[in-house]
């Protein structure tokens, strides 16, 4: 489970010349109040190490006495190994969360490998309130992502070995794909320690129980013989 305290997908449109101060001012206070929400809070102690047995449920992982912390909380191993592509899409990912890393517990970062066969998708997800970088260490890959409405604009680019890009503001929906006849490997760096992930055909046609084909095929404009079809494929 991800730690979210995103509610910046409020938007507030100010013109500050016709508007009256008072609602101006009310308007920048729920601005800097969206504003502290939408952060991670920061840390109260230089670490956390994450006790990943504990049964208390707290945001985040109880931290364990740091008296106990060693060397070995703070590194984790394999990056170097590609994932297993075998799957449709022909991608993997590989994360370096704070379950896998445990010293990173409250403090906001992770990092996942990516590999993808050639022509392979990572497909289309998003991350519901953490910002993604990557840069690509073999093979090229088409990374975009699109903005929020009304403009649902896509921004894409082909990212190279030695490229860095930002894939993905907060919680846009975003994809990755070989565009390359050769294996493409990148590093993502994500501003959380657990980001959590939404696939979105798998939101929509493999959710459980099933989103009632019927509002699919009107959310969608399609029939809904084609929505069961979908459904039928996760
Ligand atoms: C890779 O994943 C496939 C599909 O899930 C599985 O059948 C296969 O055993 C896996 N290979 C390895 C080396 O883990
Ligand atoms: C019609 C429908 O369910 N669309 C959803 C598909 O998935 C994305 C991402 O999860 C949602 O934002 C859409 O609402």
């Amino acid at each position: 489970m991800n730690v979210c305290f995103d509610i910046s997908h409020s938007h507030f449109q100010i013109d500050a010349v016709t508007i009256a101060s008072h609602v101006l001012l009310f308007a920048l206070l729920a601005l800097s109040f969206s504003y502290s929400l939408a952060k991670y809070p920061s840390p109260l102690q230089d670490f956390c190490v994450a006790d990943l047995n504990s049964n208390v449920f707290v945001i985040g992982f109880v931290c364990k006495n740091p008296k106990h912390a060693a060397p070995d909380d703070f590194i984790a191993h394999g990056l170097d190994k590609p994932g297993n592509t075998s799957n449709p899409q022909g991608f993997a990912v590989t994360p370096v969360f704070v379950e896998q890393l445990v010293g990173l517990n409250t403090l906001g970062v992770s990092l996942a490998r990516l590999d993808c066969i050639p022509y392979g998708l990572i497909v289309n997800h998003y991350h519901p309130c953490v910002t993604e970088i990557m840069t690509v260490l073999e093979g090229k890959l088409y990374i975009g992502f699109v903005t929020s409405t009304p403009d649902f604009k896509l921004f894409a680019k082909i990212v190279k070995k030695g490229d860095m890009c930002l894939s993905s503001p907060k919680g846009l929906v975003h994809f990755q794909f070989n565009y390359g006849a050769k294996k493409a490997v990148a590093i993502s760096g994500l501003g959380s320690q657990d980001p959590g992930v939404v696939l979105v055909p798998n939101a929509n046609f493999s959710s459980n129980p099933p989103i009632n084909d019927g509002i699919l095929a009107k959310a969608f404009q399609l029939d809904k013989k084609i929505i069961d079809y979908l459904q039928s494929k996760f």
